[in-house]
């Protein structure tokens, strides 16, 4: 573990954020955005460096927004699956290993491997 409180809990996110790590059980690389319609295939802060199809375990917090969707391609385009508000919903907001499928299916997960190929996110039900 790096930088927050000593209380955070493992894959907590800011809120208004969702946020990433780079390898599963959020270690590794951070990245997180409150801008919605995030492409990770451009460059913005607080992106310091390209996180296009790196994202390894992700958790969410879109705090008004109830639900956080991410998706295999830019612009919301291609597959996707759902992950709800960690402050909102309480429940399903954050996945340690993308690579076994994302989310709870019931709740807009998917059954498919999400390592790595995650390039844009979008905040749902604002
Ligand atoms: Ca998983």
């Amino acid at each position: 573990m790096t930088a927050g409180a000593a209380n955070a809990a493992a894959g907590d996110c800011s809120p208004k954020y969702w946020c990433a790590w780079e390898h599963t059980n959020y270690q590794g690389d951070q990245w997180g955005s409150s801008y919605n319609k995030y492409n990770t295939t451009t460059y913005a802060p607080p992106f310091s460096y390209g996180s296009n199809d790196r994202f390894s375990s992700v958790s969410a917090n879109g705090t008004s927004c109830a639900y956080t969707r991410f998706f295999e391609h830019a612009d919301g385009k291609g597959k996707s699956f759902k992950l709800y508000s960690q402050t909102m919903k309480k429940t399903n907001w954050k996945d340690p290993m993308l690579s076994n499928g994302a989310g709870i299916l019931s709740d807009g997960g998917s059954s498919e491997n999400w390592n790595d190929r995650i390039s844009s996110v979008w905040f749902e039900g604002c």
